[in-house]
């Protein structure tokens, strides 16, 4: 590892001009972890260009140069060291065709289990409960202190891929880490505020639908939420502002996985959550996806009933092993 967080930190030193990126649909820690090292690199004077494909979703608008974030990726990739965080799989980044296999250069920063460890560099590490934890240590290891809104934005990305400090991968590291950022001036309040408070109307409307539709499979081990389309026109909610909701199935006592199935035109999208034991990961897995052990996804065909088979079939086979 010691290595490995060595080539990253030369590679993070050695260009000129940079692209950050993390995965399409972007979270709270791509953002965070992307946003951060951009801060990062800008103020050891390099040019830094942050891409996500898909722009910011509404609920993370908040967080400190949100509004920086560019939809397209620059031309001429010679150009550019790319640095990928967050993401599994360089195809995850939604860059256009051989932009990655053009670029100077590729760093890549992550913490999921199934990384397939490209780049020129790379640290990955499955044992971080978030990428923004790396890039924590990352910085920590060079001797660079975080401004506030560095410290903000690393913090963002340690509260939400840990559920808020309530998944399994919440562990000391996790803390300390949080607790060094709360040091460096991220404030920590405002942020819990932004991502779990201060919800709009229409999602609040739309949780009410969803939580509605709450059944539970498997003699209480799966709990099964739906979201369908006529749900989202009946809250007037368009967008995919369904962060968090997979997990309310573990507000039943005995629930293992809890899962959201989500209508995204032919398709239906499932959300997994793993309350500790369960792996999401190889659920997931299962039906083509993947994630985390405690949070993970995959797009099976519709329609809705049959992806709920699926899903049922892949939970049970997964709990039988165990
Ligand atoms: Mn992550």
């Amino acid at each position: 590892m010691r290595a490995k967080t060595e080539a990253v930190l030369g590679a993070l030193g050695g260009c000129a001009r940079y692209v950050v990126t993390a995965h399409v649909r972007p979270d709270g820690d791509s953002l965070g972890s992307a946003l951060a090292t951009a801060r990062w690199l800008r103020s050891g004077g390099r040019e830094t260009l942050v891409v996500m494909r898909d722009g910011v979703p509404e609920q993370f608008a908040f967080l400190p140069d949100a509004g920086l974030i560019s939809r397209q990726y620059p031309g001429d990739p010679s150009e550019w060291a790319v640095v990928v965080l967050d993401t599994p799989d360089p195809g995850r980044t939604g860059a256009p065709e051989g932009y990655l296999e053009a670029a100077r250069t590729v760093i890549n920063v992550d913490h999921h289990p199934g990384n397939a460890h490209y780049g020129d560099a790379n640290l990955v590490d499955t044992c971080a409960s978030s990428a923004s934890l790396l890039v924590y240590e990352l910085m920590s290891e060079a001797g660079h202190a975080p401004d506030g809104e560095t410290a903000t934005l690393l913090y963002a990305g340690v509260l939400t891929d840990t559920g808020g400090f309530r998944f399994g991968n919440t562990d000391a590291r996790t803390f300390r880490t949080a607790a060094r950022l709360v040091e460096a001036g991220a404030e920590a309040p405002w942020v819990a505020k932004h991502v779990y408070g201060e919800q709009p109307t229409g999602r609040l409307r739309l949780l009410g639908l969803v939580l509605a539709s709450l059944e539970s499979e498997l003699g209480g081990r799966l709990a099964i939420m739906t979201l369908t389309d006529r749900m989202r026109e009946e809250a007037g909610v368009s967008g995919e502002n369904i962060e968090g909701l997979a997990s309310y199935g573990h507000l039943l006592r005995d629930v293992e996985v809890s899962a959201l199935l989500r209508e995204e035109g032919e398709r239906v999208r499932v959300s997994l959550r793993s309350s500790g034991e369960a792996d999401v990961n190889e659920i997931a897995g299962m039906m083509g996806g993947g994630g985390h052990r405690a949070a993970a996804g995959a797009a099976l065909p519709g329609p809705m009933a049959e992806a709920r088979e699926r899903l049922i079939a892949a939970v049970a086979s997964s709990l039988e092993r165990r």
